[in-house]
């Protein structure tokens, strides 16, 4: 179901007219209300008046993460901080602090962009959320909350942990949309199969997953544990958290917002926007938001962007699942190396499950160093004849030829890489440089 036909399936003219008002709109209040951008603006010598189409957007200056440390607490702040409701802020990866200050339009706005992500992923007023993403200052929990009640279903606002109480509920409930971090709905699995639990004799039939790097891999292994269909949902607190992105039930890329969060895509290193089709950094500007607005954010997610038509009617351009970040990017050896890269590659390999943990370390000799612990899968593991050695050799081997890059692995047991309810780390950097 299409939550919102009127601007989800719009015509696609109608919809650069409306995203051009609004930026021209937005490009005004900024140059007015936030001395931040006027200075910017300013040293580019461009006037709002310069902006006459969509594309002249490219003239706008950039909006990167260090501004925003730069100008922490409120130094964004487009409105007076009386019509201000609700702040959320994440601590990202890379420590600079992200505040998200949202007016009342803008916690509708985030109710309607959640309630088109979870009718994408086929949900409507008859299905109970299990929402197991975080309630506090990260976005997740409170997102999905605002989506659910946009959309009339029922919530059940869990939060992340508990697991045992997790499966109680989901039980007693009858859950129908699970909403939590991917790897959280695998250890939850972990967890029903060891408690006699089958998740597939549950009512719940489909899941939104996001707010962390995952694979088709991943996906496969939910949906047969669960018996469910899981969809991918992407979003970032500097925009508004999730509803940024969402795939619907073709999982054919994640429709953009795009009424509300245009999209560009760079080139990383010369700042130059691309075509669609070609893969770069993914840059939003938010063209309705109200309390902390930005332009062209510059989110070091790395996607391409398509507009082929969808079978589910949606004319919003899509991005493709994440390929990994422009600074998570490990570089060994002089060699980039995403970490997801070497999940696509364990994927592959039989016997290994989809937890894993890369550990860099600066050796004696200055050289990088790299250890990856690798989880066997459970029927490899209890099978009496299996060769560990061989297949220690053999992940060797192929990240050697498909990555360049040496890594020692070290096969684990299964359950002993820590588990996360949250954002699982996948990384351990410790060279220190
Ligand atoms: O993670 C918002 C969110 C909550 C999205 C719940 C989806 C579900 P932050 O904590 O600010 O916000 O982290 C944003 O997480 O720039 C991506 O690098 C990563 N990320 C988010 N969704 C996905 C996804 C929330 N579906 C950062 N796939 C983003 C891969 C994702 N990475």
């Amino acid at each position: 179901m299409i939550f919102n036909p009127e601007y989800e399936a719009m015509n696609e003219e109608v919809r650069r007219s409306l995203q051009f008002v609004r930026l021209k709109n937005l490009v005004e209040k900024l140059y007015a209300d936030v001395p931040f951008y006027r200075k910017k603006m300013d040293e580019l010598e461009l006037k709002p008046r310069d902006i006459r189409s969509l594309g002249d957007i490219s003239k706008l200056p950039f909006t990167i993460k260090d501004d925003l440390r730069e100008t922490y607490p409120y130094g964004l702040l487009a409105c007076p901080l009386a019509e201000i409701e609700e702040i959320h802020m994440s601590s990202g990866t890379t420590g600079v602090p992200v505040v998200d200050a949202y007016t009342r339009k803008d916690i509708e706005i985030w109710g309607e962009s959640m309630a088109r992500t979870l009718a994408g992923a086929g949900g409507t007023r008859n299905d109970t959320v299990q929402n197991c993403y975080g309630y506090g200052l990260f976005t997740g929990g409170i997102g999905v909350h605002y989506g659910a009640k946009t959309l009339g279903a029922n919530i059940i606002p869990m939060s992340s942990g508990n697991t045992q109480r997790q499966l109680m509920v989901m039980q007693a409930f009858g859950s129908t949309i699970l909403t939590c971090t991917p790897s959280y709905a695998l250890f939850i699995a972990e967890e029903a199969a060891e408690a006699g639990i089958d998740l597939r004799k549950l009512p719940l039939n489909k899941g939104c997953f996001g707010a962390e790097p995952w694979s088709e891999n991943m996906r496969r292994e939910i949906e047969q544990r669960y018996g469910m269909n899981a969809y991918d949902i992407y979003g970032l607190t500097e925009i508004i958290g999730p509803g940024v992105a969402f795939e619907c039930e073709a999982k054919d890329g994640l429709h953009i917002n795009e009424d509300f969060f245009y999209p560009e895509i760079i080139d990383p290193l010369t700042g130059r926007t691309l075509p669609d089709g070609e893969k770069g950094e993914l840059v939003f500007t938010t063209l309705t938001k109200e309390g902390t607005p930005l332009l062209r954010y510059r989110t070091r997610d790395i996607t391409f962007l398509h507009r082929e038509r969808c079978s589910c009617g949606r004319t919003t351009v899509r991005m493709n699942r994440l390929f990994g970040r422009t600074d998570d990017m490990l570089i060994i050896r002089g060699v980039n190396v995403f970490p997801n890269q070497i999940e696509q590659i364990l994927i592959e390999i039989e016997g290994t499950d989809p937890h894993y943990l890369i550990i860099v370390t600066r050796g004696p000799t200055h050289l990088d160093e790299v250890e990856l612990q690798v989880e066997v899968n459970q029927a490899f593991f209890s099978d009496e004849t299996k060769n560990l050695e061989g297949l220690r050799t053999k992940i060797e081997t192929v990240l050697k030829s498909k990555l360049m890059i040496s890594v020692k692995v070290k096969l684990v047991e299964p359950k002993t890489i820590e588990r996360s309810m949250g954002k699982s780390k996948r990384v351990l950097d410790m060279r220190e440089i």
